[in-house]
């Protein structure tokens, strides 16, 4: 347990009915008691040192006052929750206030005045996870909630939070664990026959316990991680094809200038939209063409900047003039990228229309599409989807999907364990599978926090905000 205790305002600062001002450690209490004036008080309610004594999980009417002067902060509601049962573990007290700057900085301010320590950054959910209540993967969940912009997004966000992933991993980690005790058994009493490990059956409880559980949740990233992490789109094309019509189309609002002017969209233009559950930032770009008008340089130099960055990357031609040189210098740039041939205009051809395009673009997606009378954007949204799902499909159903930390430590735990498993075909020393079993022991260890180094918890936390 910490010794100190802590506070901050847990709320976004501005104006609104509530803001809560959270403390967490063992003087949360007598703090509390020392600042807070109960509704109605009688001198009875307080004990022998002179404290107001509250119960735990109540709700408390009253006023903040500042013991100093007899100053009244605010009128407030106290929520005391007291260790073990609390989101720290320690005792914790909320102080629901009205949300104003002057008023929270008011209380938050008369609270450190009692000894109390400014929270850094996630430090209360650290400190659930440091007193056990939480691990690391629901710990990170708290953010994903936070941070989450889409219905799947908290969907993996609250299974996580659950624990689901944990109890994933750690079941994985209990057959490696029971690896390991056997394989320590026979190292220890390798003059014992009956101590000794059957390889075949070993490295069966490997294959199957193991290496298959976490392919599949290697692959469960692969296919899903998008669902957590968003994507980020760019639609490139040269001027006039459609650009910003697809945009505004896309999100349901005139967002980007539409004009028959070429060049009219110069800068580049970012939304945010949900398409079949993942959260989408989508771009406009200037279109790109040779020009010498300066500005027009700048947004196609930003433009080629931005694409070299993105998931996915719609170019987009215009259906009702053939293909021009400047559209095939344009593929040729982007092909690297994960692309999807977007295919506009199609209101001014006949319904036969096939586009004539170079043989070798044959194996990039394409969809034809109206954006002028929103002709073929549902088909285009699922095409969006089904590619940056690696063609997974848009219904995931497991809903534990690892994060890039523990998609590296999963990859490594494979590793070690398919190293393991050729240890043991190999009939090398127990000694030295013992080595590569513990090794992908500790790299799910990282992912729950068991073997977490300071380093890990200190950048995971760190992208919390105050007040969490
Ligand atoms: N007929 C037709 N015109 C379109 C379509 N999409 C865009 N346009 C027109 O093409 C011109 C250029 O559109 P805009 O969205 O500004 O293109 P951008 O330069 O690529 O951003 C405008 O006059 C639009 O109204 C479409 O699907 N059909
Ligand atoms: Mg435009």
């Amino acid at each position: 347990m910490n010794s100190s205790t802590i506070a901050a305002i847990a709320t976004p600062i501005g104006c609104g009915g509530i803001g809560i001002i959270k403390i967490s450690g063992p003087n949360a209490l007598s703090i509390a008691a020392h600042i807070f004036r109960k509704s109605g008080f009688k001198q009875e309610w307080l004990d022998t040192a002179n404290n107001f004594s509250f119960k735990t999980h109540r709700l408390y009417h009253g006023h903040i006052i500042d013991p100093e002067n007899g100053l009244v902060l605010d009128e407030v509601v106290l929520a005391v929750m007291k260790a073990p049962c609390s989101y720290t573990r320690e005792d914790v007290v909320e102080i629901q206030a009205h949300s104003g700057y002057a008023v929270l900085s008011a209380i938050l301010l008369l609270v450190l005045k009692q000894g109390v320590k400014p929270a850094e950054p996630g430090e209360f959910t650290k400190r659930a996870y440091i007193n056990g209540r939480i691990d690391l993967t629901q710990a990170e969940a708290v953010i994903d909630i936070i941070n989450a912009r889409t219905d799947k997004a908290l969907e993996i966000a609250t299974s996580q939070i659950k624990g689901d992933m944990k109890v994933r991993v750690e079941a994985i980690r209990g057959v490696l664990v029971n690896i390991m005790t056997k394989v320590s058994a026979a190292i220890e009493f390798s003059d014992d026959v009956g101590k000794t490990i059957d390889a075949d059956s070993a490295i069966e409880e490997l294959q199957g316990g193991v290496v298959a559980r976490l392919k599949e949740l290697i692959e469960q990233y692969d296919n899903a991680h998008v669902l957590r992490d968003g994507v980020n789109l760019v639609i490139v094309g040269q001027p006039n094809v459609g650009k910003s019509s697809l945009m505004n189309s896309l999100i349901k609002k005139d967002r980007a200038i539409v004009t028959c002017v070429p060049g009219t969209t110069r800068d580049l233009i970012e939304e945010t939209l949900n398409i079949h559950g993942i959260p989408v930032i989508i771009t406009d770009t200037a279109g790109l063409h040779k020009t010498d008008d300066p500005v027009e340089v700048i947004g196609i130099k930003k433009t080629y900047e931005h694409t070299s960055g993105c998931d996915l990357v719609l170019f987009m031609v215009d259906a009702s003039c053939p293909l021009t040189s400047e559209d095939i210098a344009i593929f040729e740039k982007i092909n690297n990228k994960k692309t999807i041939l977007v295919i506009n205009k199609s209101d001014l051809v006949d319904e036969k229309f096939a586009m004539n395009i170079p043989s070798h673009w044959a194996d990039v997606p394409q969809v034809t599409i109206s954006a002028r009378y929103n002709r073929g954007i549902e088909t285009l949204k699922d095409l969006v989807a089904k590619t940056v799902l690696s063609g997974q499909g848009i219904d995931i159903a497991d809903k534990i999907i690892p994060n890039l930390r523990h998609k590296i430590a999963l990859d490594k735990s494979l590793e070690s364990v398919s190293l393991s498993i050729e240890g043991f075909q190999a009939e090398v020393p127990f000694e030295l599978i013992a080595i590569d079993v513990q090794g992908s022991i500790d790299s799910l260890g990282e992912i729950t926090g068991v073997a977490a180094r300071e380093e890990v918890l200190d950048k995971i936390f760190s992208s919390f905000c105050i007040g969490k």
